[in-house]
């Protein structure tokens, strides 16, 4: 984070936010860190287990701006969105646990997760693929005249996929309400940004496209939100779509099976000082006078909540088998 950003940011930033920042980002940070090191390891979560370490800003400093009526389309890197929207830790943990009272009902054991009445979009495996469903949504909101906007998340390897620009151009020639939120994390899997690319940044793809975009720091929530407030602003006004490109890190494997031994020490070091969370906490205390105090309690508070859906979820009961063809539909 520069100086002259955080002075331009001061008066906006007010404790009430970054709490709520911080709660959201620790939240995301520590449920995953539950599923992926304790549950998962335990043999409880029934599916593969995927999480976003180190990208807790993207989701976080963006998704406090929808609207009730807006939709999101979250990647796999984006459950505090999800919880933002107002799906809940236990919902979320009987989802990983394939439990009967999960989002999926059972269906599905990881985070394949979303929810019609909060307007979040089932994560979507086909990378890229949600891209065009924004495209869906969006025009759907116009033709029924409501004046919502769609967030849609995905990642830096997703840019390589036909889907991803052909529902970019639709978007901007249709002048569609899309705030885009790419999470440039360096890696697809395994393969490094210039292995999928032979231009540096994602926004010269979409500069192809004639739609607003700009690159912000990804691990710093301050310029998540405010790019995204500007973004959103443009949306709701009518002007089209416009996209962040946010650069940030996994700091984790790219699912739970995976050592990630293909990413350089010093990238892991050099990120770790970047830590979306202790970055916050940093001008917590530096701009507005919080101390370790409020961080232990925001934490206490977090774990509190994880450990009770903890316990919750794994007294929900699995689906009954006589349920298998619920929910399936027949396409004509
Ligand atoms: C069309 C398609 N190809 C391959 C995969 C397997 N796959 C799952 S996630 C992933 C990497 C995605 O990279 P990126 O879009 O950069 O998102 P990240 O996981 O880094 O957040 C791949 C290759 C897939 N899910 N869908």
């Amino acid at each position: 984070m520069s100086a002259p950003v955080l002075a331009h940011l001061r008066t906006e930033f007010d404790r009430g936010l970054c709490h709520r920042f911080l709660y959201y980002m620790l939240m995301m940070r520590e449920l995953e860190e539950r599923i992926e090191l304790k549950l998962y390891r335990q043999g409880k979560v029934v599916g593969g287990c995927y999480t976003g370490r180190g990208q807790e800003a993207i989701p976080v400093g963006s998704a406090v701006l929808s609207q009730p009526g807006d939709w999101l389309t979250p990647s796999h890197r984006d459950m505090a969105a999800l919880l933002i929207r107002g799906i809940t830790p236990r919902e979320i943990l009987a989802q990983y646990m394939g439990r009967a009272t999960g989002l999926t009902k059972g269906r599905d054991g990881n985070m394949h997760m979303g929810c019609a009445e909060r307007h979040c979009v089932p994560i979507i495996s086909s990378i890229g693929a949600s891209i065009p469903v924004a495209g869906g949504l969006a025009l759907a909101m116009r033709y029924r005249g409501e004046s919502n906007i769609v967030f849609n998340y995905s990642g830096d390897g997703a840019s390589s996929r036909g889907d991803w620009h052909e529902g970019l151009n639709m978007a901007a020639v249709m002048d569609l309400p899309i705030v885009y939120l790419c999470n440039n994390n360096l890696f697809a899997y395994s393969t490094p940004l210039d292995k999928q690319m032979n231009v540096c940044d994602i926004v010269d793809r979409v500069a192809g496209y004639g739609i607003p975009a700009e690159i912000v720091d990804g691990n710093d929530v301050l310029a998540v939100y405010e790019a995204s407030k500007r973004a959103v602003e443009h949306a709701r006004s009518g002007k089209g779509p416009y996209f962040i490109e946010c650069k940030t890190f996994r700091m984790s494997g790219h699912s739970a099976h995976d050592p990630a031994d293909y990413v350089p020490n010093s990238l892991r070091e050099e990120w770790s000082r970047k830590d979306p969370i202790l970055m916050l906490q940093k001008y917590m205390v530096e701009e507005l006078g919080a101390d370790e105090r409020d961080f232990v309690n925001v934490r206490k508070q977090v774990l509190s909540e994880i450990e009770e859906a903890v316990d919750w979820a794994l007294e929900q009961p699995f689906p009954d088998p006589s349920t298998l063809e619920d929910d399936v539909y027949e396409s004509i």
